[in-house]
């Protein structure tokens, strides 16, 4: 076998463990969405397809039911137009990978594959193809539905791990930290910023007290478009000095990071060089693409080794983590590749299977652990 096709095949059959997504266990019933019309509503593929039909107005296409949705954007995006986008190759993918036809008129054939499974076959599917051992969602005690569940003693399928997101909660009169995190044995704590702020010494403590890592996603500029509802979010570059000032000052603390600007991806692998306790996970969001995954995961093989998590799915609906995971590990195994060819020594298999392993799986395990 070649190195191309040897790191390739170790990539493929590495397990992931998927640091972060917007997934929910079975047991949190309606929250954990599958199949085709939820596939096609993402928010990724409604803004394009506002770009796709100037026409139509953000207003038009809300105000019709989500299969009525589901059926124009394949016809815009998949019919009208070829389907080029990171975004519309990926209901492709996820389509061929259940044997359907990518290429189909409508949705006729996908409804009806999709309407004779049952949530709990489709899951043990949907994990296999997507060869993914664990997961994180994305948990937030403000959200009503959500909280209900956690209310009534919810236990997710223990390949789903809790993460409690402050966003919302830290602008509470009373978050009750300690309460939820007892609650939900969150494997990290999370939060999304346009600008890195230090989080308070409440959050912290509680970092400590529970050994939880504390997760950053810089650089979101919510609503920027706030027509677009969930889609009209956009980015900014930001600044990361304070970052090296929190791992300086804050030693015990490990901080996973993701940012949304290219322009910081570099930035972030430098504060990563010089403190251990920063972990770079994933290209996140406008990043999820596999040109800036390839150019995102050589420039950190090149500046901090097999030391970093290359990705996270981020996925919204259980049935994308097999088109998110498979661009990934094709874009991941291409900067490999170039790195290993750059070797001196070539790799042997079993040093191909172990950086393998470590990358999709075995460092954000030993993260969540
Ligand atoms: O804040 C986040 O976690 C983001 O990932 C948002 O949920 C965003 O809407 C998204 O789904 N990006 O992929
Ligand atoms: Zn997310």
């Amino acid at each position: 076998m070649t190195l191309v096709e040897r790191v390739h095949r170790a990539v493929d059959a590495a397990p992931v463990v998927d640091l972060h997504t917007h997934l929910f266990a079975p047991q949190f019933g309606d929250l954990n969405l599958w199949g085709i019309d939820e596939l096609l509503t993402y928010h990724y593929l409604v803004a394009e397809t506002l770009r796709a039909e100037p026409d139509l107005t953000p207003e038009e296409l809300f105000a019709s039911d989500k299969p009525s949705q589901a059926d124009l954007i394949w016809q815009s995006l998949f019919v009208r137009q070829s389907p080029l986008s990171e975004a519309t190759s990926g209901v492709k993918t996820v389509l061929a990978a259940f044997g359907l036809d990518p290429a189909a008129p409508d949705l006729k054939e996908a409804r009806a594959y999709f309407a004779k499974q049952t949530r709990e076959e489709h899951l043990e599917q949907v994990l296999e193809l997507a060869n993914v051992k664990a997961l994180a969602m994305t948990n937030d005690p403000t959200h009503p539905k959500e909280r209900e569940y956690w209310d009534a003693g919810v236990k997710p399928d223990p390949r789903f791990h809790a993460v409690l997101r402050l966003d919302r909660l830290i602008h509470q009169d009373k978050p009750e930290l300690d309460r939820w995190i007892e609650r939900m044995n969150p494997r990290y704590l999370a939060i999304s910023v346009e600008e890195i702020e230090p989080p308070s010494n409440k959050v912290l403590d509680a970092c400590r007290k529970y050994n939880l890592p504390f997760a950053m996603m810089v650089g979101v500029r919510r609503a920027v478009n706030p027509r677009l509802g969930g889609a009209g979010d956009g980015m900014v570059v930001a600044d990361l000095s304070p970052l090296a000032a929190l791992a300086r000052h804050n030693p015990d603390v490990r901080f996973l990071v993701t940012t949304l600007a290219r322009e910081n991806a570099h930035g972030l692998c430098v504060l990563a060089r010089k403190f251990s306790n920063i972990l770079p996970f994933g290209c996140w969001w406008f990043m999820n693409n596999p040109s800036l995954v390839t150019e995102t995961t050589l420039m950190r093989l090149e500046l901090l080794g097999p030391t970093f998590v290359p990705q996270h799915s981020d996925a919204r609906i259980l049935d994308q983590l097999i088109y998110k995971w498979r661009h990934a590990r094709h874009a991941i195994a291409k900067a490999l590749v170039q790195r290993y060819e750059d070797m001196i020594v070539p790799p042997s298999n079993e040093q191909i299977e172990r950086d393998a392993k470590a990358l999709m799986g075995g460092i954000a395990e030993r993260w969540m652990a």
